[in-house]
C-alpha cells in the first residue's frame, strides 16, 4: 500500500470525541483545484452535513487529488479507503458504458439537456453504482466542452498527428477518429504536461481551462459545445449503512442542494471562463462549419459505438431521452 493510501484508510477511520456527543469525520478526496466551483460546492456540502447533524458528521474535502489522484478515487471509496468521494464518472465508462453516457458527443449538449438526459440516466447509474458498493449522493455538470489548440483549427485534417489530452475513453477515442495521439493525463496534471509538450491539445470546459492557465501553452479555443460530463459524489456503501437515520437523511438533503447550487454556479460561470480565456490572448471562437460537420460525423460513429456497447438498457436510455 502507498503511504498516501495507508494515511487514507487511518483519517477515514477517525473517531474524533466532540463535546459529548461521538462525532465522525469522513476525508472527502476530489480531484480538481479548491478554487474550482465542484471543489467549493463539495466544500459547502461538508458544511451543510456538519451543521444539519449538529456536528455529528464532519465532512472534510481534500481538493486537487492530494489524498487521492482522480483515477483513484473511485476505487478508495468501494473499498472503503475512503468514506466519500468525487469522480468525473466518465472516466469509468470501461467498467461500465452507463458512466459514458454523459460524453457521447453531441448527443446533450446544452445545461437544459444534460439535465434532461442525467433524469433519465441517473436511477440507472445509481443502481450501478450500487452494485459496486457506492452510495449516489449527488451529480454536478461541467461546462460544455471545447476543443484548445496551438493552431488554427479548420477541419478534423488539421488535427492530424497532434499529442491530445485525454480523461477518459471518449476523449480518447475522438482522438483515435480524427488522427490524433492520445494521452491520458489529470486535470492536476494538465498544465504541465502542455508546457512540457506531453500534450498540445485536449478538449473541456472553459472551467479547466481556466484552472490550467492554458493560454500560457496555447492559443485556440473553439466553442464546439461537444457534452458536459458530470462529477459524481457517493459514498462508501458501508459507511453510509452505519450512520443513524437522521444523518443519512442531512447527506441526502445537503446532496440534493449541492446538486441543485452546483449546477447553478457552472451555468453562472460558463459564459465568464470563455471570458477570461479571451482576456488572456486565446481566440475564443465558434467552429468553422467544415470543423462543425467532420466532428458531427464522428460524434455519429460513437453515438453507434455506444449504443452498440451499452445494449439494449442503453438503448432504452437514449430513447427515452430523446423522446
Ligand atoms: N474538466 C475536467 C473534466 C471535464 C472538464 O470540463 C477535465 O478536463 O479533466
Amino acid at each position: 500500500m502507498k503511504l498516501r493510501t495507508i494515511l487514507a484508510a487511518a483519517a477515514a477511520l477517525t473517531i474524533v470525541a466532540g463535546t459529548g456527543a461521538r462525532a465522525e469525520k469522513w476525508d472527502m478526496p476530489m480531484a480538481y483545484p479548491a478554487s474550482n466551483y465542484h471543489s467549493e460546492n463539495g466544500a459547502a456540502f461538508g458544511k451543510c452535513v456538519k451543521a444539519a447533524t449538529g456536528g455529528k458528521l464532519d465532512i472534510v474535502t481534500h481538493a486537487g487529488g492530494s489524498l487521492f489522484a482522480g483515477n483513484d478515487i473511485k476505487r478508495a471509496v468501494q473499498t472503503g479507503q475512503a468514506p466519500i468521494g468525487e469522480r468525473l464518472i466518465s472516466a469509468h465508462a470501461n467498467e461500465n458504458p452507463l458512466y459514458g453516457i454523459d460524453s457521447i458527443p453531441f448527443l446533450a449538449t446544452s445545461f437544459e439537456d444534460s439535465d434532461k438526459l442525467w433524469k433519465v440516466a441517473q436511477p440507472a447509474i445509481a443502481k450501478a453504482l450500487d452494485a459496486q458498493n457506492l452510495v449516489y449522493l449527488y451529480a454536478v455538470p461541467w461546462p460544455p466542452q471545447g476543443f484548445y489548440f496551438k493552431k488554427a483549427v479548420n477541419s478534423v485534417a488539421d488535427m492530424k498527428g497532434i499529442k491530445f489530452r485525454a480523461y477518459n475513453a471518449a476523449t480518447a477515442r475522438i482522438a483515435a477518429l480524427a488522427g490524433m495521439v492520445p494521452v491520458q493525463i489529470e486535470a492536476a496534471e494538465l498544465s504541465q504536461a502542455l508546457a512540457t509538450g506531453v500534450a498540445e491539445a485536449f478538449i473541456s470546459s472553459g472551467s479547466t481551462g481556466v484552472d490550467s492557465k492554458v493560454w500560457e501553452s496555447l492559443t485556440h479555443f473553439y466553442d464546439v459545445q461537444a457534452w458536459l460530463p458530470r462529477n459524481i459524489v457517493f459514498a462508501n456503501k458501508a459507511a453510509f449503512n452505519a450512520l443513524d437515520a437522521a444523518s443519512k437523511k442531512a447527506l441526502t438533503d445537503c446532496a440534493a442542494k449541492a446538486a441543485t447550487n452546483g449546477e447553478a454556479t457552472a451555468k453562472a460561470l460558463s459564459a465568464k471562463y470563455l471570458k477570461t480565456l479571451a482576456d488572456n490572448g486565446m481566440k475564443v471562437q465558434p467552429p468553422s462549419d467544415k470543423l462543425k460537420a467532420d466532428l458531427k460525423a464522428i460524434g455519429a460513429t460513437m453515438t453507434s459505438e455506444w449504443v452498440k456497447n451499452a445494449g439494449a438498457n442503453g438503448k432504452a436510455l437514449i430513447d427515452a431521452y430523446e423522446k
